[in-house]
């Protein structure tokens, strides 16, 4: 015999999921982002901006090159344009299990992991991470890249 208080519960359990999932696609805008790096330490951007109106932020990275993660791996690290070179400083040391960026790094606003040639990867962030008008950069942290590979970051 099944009990009253089973079918409840299952069908609480059933519903859950559901309403939990349901708010967040309905949460507002998200501002969708693609940029590519390749073998020659470049990104195919050197300024992005984002706005006005998002509620997340999602920034897509594909390495379009062909050598491997380990050589010539590239990630996508957003940070305020102060904390730029300290940033690329400690995620040398990190290496690369760590992707390169200094564990729990409270200067890092958001990044995606290292990826090598032909991978692609993305990051997804909530807008509210970032003031309108402020002063943000993003950065590979690969050894030596962050030179050549870093942009403005605009955010309106
Ligand atoms: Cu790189």
């Amino acid at each position: 015999m099944i009990s009253r208080n089973y079918l409840l519960a299952a069908v609480f359990m059933a519903a859950a999921p559901l309403a939990a999932v349901v708010p967040a696609h309905a949460a507002g805008k998200l501002c969708q982002v693609q940029i590519t790096a390749n073998d020659l330490m470049q990104y195919d951007q050197k300024e992005i901006t984002v706005g006005p109106g998002c509620s997340q932020i999602e920034v897509t990275l594909t390495n379009v090159g062909k050598l491997p993660a380990a050589a010539m791996g590239h990630d996508w690290v957003l940070v305020k344009s102060v904390d730029l070179t300290a940033v690329a400083n400690d995620g040398l040391v990190a290496g690369l299990a760590n992707n390169y960026q200094k564990p729990g790094d409270p200067r890092i606003i958001a990044a995606t992991k290292i990826v090598g040639g032909g991978q692609s990867t993305s990051v997804t962030f909530p807008a509210s991470k970032l003031e309108k008008g402020g002063s943000y950069m993003y950065l590979c942290t690969f050894p030596g890249h962050y030179a050549l590979m870093k942009g403005v970051f605009n955010y309106r």
